[in-house]
């Protein structure tokens, strides 16, 4: 049985990112915490607030931000972080290494229907001489991620986490140790599952209508295998089922605002699951191109995206080909 930290150093992990990782993994555990408590510690339900994406924010959602920076600003490492609950970065330590983009509590509209949440992180390193609370120092693509994961907070919370070497899976235990239970994860290449808002069909481009519709052909259709679909309206539990059994999800561009590229946020959404879905052979896209692949221009810029099993994802891409 290998705690996390010992597997960690075991993958030589250098220290100042193990530390790192400590604090977000704190930080995780107080908010499962929060989370099993729910009605009991009138977390449930919305506050007042409303983010800078527009949305009204959960009591859980402005719980969890305030846990996960107060945890990470205190640790020397950090130079800054940005979250989906902040309008702008804030700054920590200023010769600290790296920077953390966040989604304190992803899925939370689940939380009053007792469905699963996560938290998802993503790491980079803080460019020289640019402060951790200026935008600039996190405009990085995807592929200059250090570390990326999430913790998914269901039945049990598991932090499943890459830092370059392959994705593997902790269990948090009733003791509060993350201990490794799955090493080297690999999406399965062929899968039978698809993940869809189908709600939004009208909305898409035809190009994702078509394919689509060929998944709801099944055997009878061009692509001659039945599927099965699945919707959590979580995107860590569906990432996660990917994670697992191999999947494809997608939530692609659509016209209700067609000025936005999708729904999903690049930073702490798109990147932090592609660096897993890739680091478990899966391929991770804006149903286009690769997400690690894009230049950031803003911190809570969008993007649509298209990511699970190889095959499934080569096949959507087949039908999304720019004239
Ligand atoms: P919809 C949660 O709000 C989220 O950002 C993702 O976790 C999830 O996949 C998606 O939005 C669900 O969106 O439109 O189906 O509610």
């Amino acid at each position: 049985m290998l705690l996390l930290n010992q597997h960690l150093k075991h993958n030589d992990t250098s220290d100042e990112l193990i530390e790192l990782i400590d604090s977000l993994m704190l930080s995780c555990k107080e908010i499962a915490i929060k989370l099993r408590e729910g009605a009991l510690a009138g977390v449930l339900g919305t506050s007042e607030g409303v983010n800078v994406q527009g949305e009204t924010q959960k009591k859980l959602d402005i719980i969890s931000n305030d846990i996960l920076k107060a945890v990470l600003l205190d640790n020397p490492t950090v130079a800054g972080v940005a979250s989906e609950e902040e309008d702008h970065p804030v700054p920590g330590n200023p010769d600290g290494k790296y920077l953390v983009t966040f989604d304190p509590l992803d899925g939370s509209s689940n939380i009053d229907v007792n469905v699963s949440v996560g938290t998802i992180f993503s790491i980079l390193e803080c460019p020289e001489g640019v402060s951790g609370g200026d935008d600039s120092a996190f405009m990085q693509s995807g592929r200059k991620q250090v570390a990326a994961g999430y913790v998914l907070y269901g039945p049990c919370a598991v932090l499943v986490m890459t830092t370059g070497q392959g994705v593997n899976m902790y269990t948090l235990s009733h003791g509060g140790d993350f201990i490794l239970t799955e090493e080297a994860v690999k999406i399965p290449e062929q899968t039978q599952e698809f993940g869809i808002n189908m709600s939004n069909q009208r909305f898409w481009e035809p190009e994702m209508q078509s394919y689509v519709n060929d998944l709801l052909q099944g055997e009878e259709g061009p692509l001659g295998k039945r599927y099965n679909m699945r919707w959590v309206a979580s995107m860590v539990a569906e990432v996660h089922r990917i994670l697992t059994r191999g999947g494809i999800f997608m939530y692609p561009w659509d016209k209700r605002d067609p000025a936005k590229p999708g729904k999903l946020r690049l930073m702490y959404e798109g990147n932090p699951m592609s660096f897993l879905i890739e680091q478990a052979g899966g391929l991770s896209t804006t149903c286009y191109d690769d997400i690690m692949d894009i230049q950031p221009e803003k911190i809570h810029q969008r993007v649509a995206v298209g990511l699970g099993s190889k095959a499934e994802v080569e096949t959507m891409l087949k039908y999304h080909v720019k004239d």
